[in-house]
């Protein structure tokens, strides 16, 4: 076998060096070419030992080694650093109620109370304040808009009220409830009612003290001048005794106990 290899490793050399010869004379050289064959020699003796090699290099990293047992438990260390305070708790409840303190001491004595005319005093200014706050709501509507003829002066009072009392009402500031006298009178009154939007109002006419004579409310009587309107005055139910004014300035009777707007008349001259 060994010689085989040896005879097999000859004829490779052999076909090698043949080959390269060849290669040359192809490439234009001017020498003839020539075949020569090289042989290898016989292997020779063995030699005798050689001294000992550099040590070789170190080998690959290993694998991991399997986990060792659990080790004795350390001393316990020393205490750690006091941490950062935490945020502020909520509120805590209600505590009990003390107990009472002690009493103080006396105060200074009082001035003596003169306290019947204090209240006397008192009580007459809520009386003025009273009359104050009814002149002003008086004037507010005063300013708000009246009516006026040559001689007399309108005023459209929005508070309903009976017959009566709205007599006192108009009395209290110098005047009546309405008297139209004659057409210019009556007239105004019927524009003052119409433009407020009204269709009735109380005026200043009734047959109180007799049934069937009608009067105006100052007492002053009748004249011919009349705007009673058709089939008026008719005592409806035998309780008509006042007299109202509806919007298109005629007159009818009615009851006086109704409650209603009414117009206040005051003399220009404050006669
Ligand atoms: C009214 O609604 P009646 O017919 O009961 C009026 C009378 C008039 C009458 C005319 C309270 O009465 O005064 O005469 O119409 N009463 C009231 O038809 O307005
Ligand atoms: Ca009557
Ligand atoms: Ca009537």
């Amino acid at each position: 076998m060994r010689s085989s290899l040896l005879f097999l490793q000859c004829l490779l050399t052999l076909l090698l060096l043949t080959q390269l010869r060849l290669s040359r004379c192809q490439h234009g050289s001017e020498e003839p070419c020539s075949l020569q064959i090289v042989v290898p020699g016989l292997k020779g003796e063995t030699g005798e030992k050689g001294e000992k090699g550099a040590p070789g290099r170190p080998g690959r990293v290993g694998p991991p080694g399997e986990m060792g047992h659990p080790g004795v438990k350390g001393e316990k260390g020393l205490m750690g650093r006091h941490g950062k305070a935490g945020p502020a708790g909520s509120k805590g409840l209600k505590g009990d109620v003390g107990d009472p303190g002690s009493r103080g001491p006396n105060g200074a004595p009082g001035v003596p109370c003169e306290c019947a005319p204090l209240r006397k005093m008192i009580g007459e200014m809520d009386i003025l304040v009273s009359q104050l706050s009814t002149e002003l709501k008086f004037i507010k509507s005063a300013v708000a808009g009246v009516k006026e003829t040559d001689s007399k002066v309108y005023l459209l009072v929005k508070e309903e009220k009976r017959y009566v009392d709205a007599e006192v009402y108009c009395q209290g500031r110098g005047g009546h409830l309405a008297m139209p006298k004659d057409d210019a009178a009556n007239g105004a009154i019927a524009s003052y009612v119409t433009q407020a939007g009204l269709t009735r109002v109380f005026i200043g006419i009734n047959d109180v003290e007799r049934e069937g004579h009608f009067a105006y409310v100052d007492r002053s009587p009748m004249s011919t001048f009349n705007k009673w309107r058709e089939g008026e005055p008719n005592n409806a139910y035998e309780d008509e005794d006042c007299a109202e004014m509806v919007s298109a300035g005629g007159w009818n009777d009615v009851a006086c106990h109704l409650t209603m707007y009414f117009i206040c008349e005051f003399d220009k001259d404050g006669a």
